[in-house]
């Protein structure tokens, strides 16, 4: 197996099991080189806890970049996540375009949004500032909320499958390659993941878990991103990360204590296997 060198950029949540605390063991589990650029550190997250503190480290970003160039230090691939600011994202343009070894392949997760709003950092500018990260990925991971925002379509709670075709073909006109639509059910029993790549369009279906747990977005898009430069297909990368997520979940709803994240290292061990 090839060894890969990816950079994920997104914030540290010191508590709270999300981003970057997700990111890096996953993607390490998958047998990745894994650099990470911290966004932003935060006590914790920002959904159920109050009072956190945000240090933002995007005038870090010239610096750090500038450093590595020198250094001759290029990845094999990036992963952005939730960014610091919008003045932060023309950085993180700069730096896939500059540090990729041929062919990098640029995937970004635009962790912005859920169940129909923003999260409470950003803002429209942000929103529009993110669309135009998303017009130059190879592959974008939106929920649906996140969708409509980037798209400016109204947010449905019900939705048929014209709804989502028209979603994805608006997501596609931004200019990235591949979309990778989470989040996306038709019954009252069942989520799944809607993939557009190359004009086909995909969908895996698994069981909807009636809790919702936090964290889920980045442990999702860390194990697609792990299975993607592990060597597997979009779809089947999609299918590989619905999975585990789902028992990443059944493995959290049983502790109430644990409203914060979702227990995956227990799991982390099995994720060379799913990936052979
Ligand atoms: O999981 C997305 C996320 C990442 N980082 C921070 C967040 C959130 C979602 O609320 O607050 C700081």
């Amino acid at each position: 197996m090839t060894y890969s060198r990816v950079l994920t950029i997104q914030d540290i949540s010191c508590v709270g099991q999300c981003s970057l605390t997700v990111a890096l063991p996953i993607l390490s589990a998958c047998g990745l080189e894994t650099v990470i650029l911290p966004s932003a550190v935060l006590s914790t997250h920002t959904a159920g806890f109050t009072g956190f503190t945000v240090r933002d480290l995007t005038d870090d970003m010239p610096a750090v970049k500038e450093h590595w160039l020198k250094e001759g230090i290029r990845f094999d691939a990036f992963y952005t996540g939730y960014l610091g600011s919008t003045r932060q994202i023309d950085y993180v343009l700069d730096i896939m375009n500059t540090l990729g070894r041929e062919d990098a392949p640029k995937i970004v997760d635009p962790a912005m949004a859920d169940a129909g709003k923003l999260y409470p950092a950003f803002d429209m500018e942000f929103v529009k500032k993110m669309a135009e990260l998303c017009s130059q990925a190879d592959i974008i991971l939106p929920n649906i909320t996140e969708a409509c925002f980037l798209t400016g379509t109204d947010y449905r709670e019900e939705y048929d499958r014209d709804y989502i075709e028209a979603l994805l073909n608006k997501l596609l006109k931004l200019g990235c390659r591949t979309v990778v639509l989470t989040g996306v059910g038709y019954s009252p029993d069942k989520l799944g993941v809607t993939v557009s790549e190359s004009g086909k369009v995909t969908y895996y279906e698994h069981k909807r878990i009636a809790k919702s747990c936090h964290g889920t977005g980045d442990v999702y898009a860390s194990v697609f991103v792990g299975a993607l430069i592990s060597g597997r297909s979009v779809p089947e990368a999609a299918r590989i990360a619905a999975d585990f997520t789902v028992r990443c979940i059944e493995n959290t709803i049983d502790d109430a204590s644990h409203w914060y994240g979702v227990k995956f290292e227990p799991l982390l061990a099995d994720l060379p296997s799913k990936l052979a």
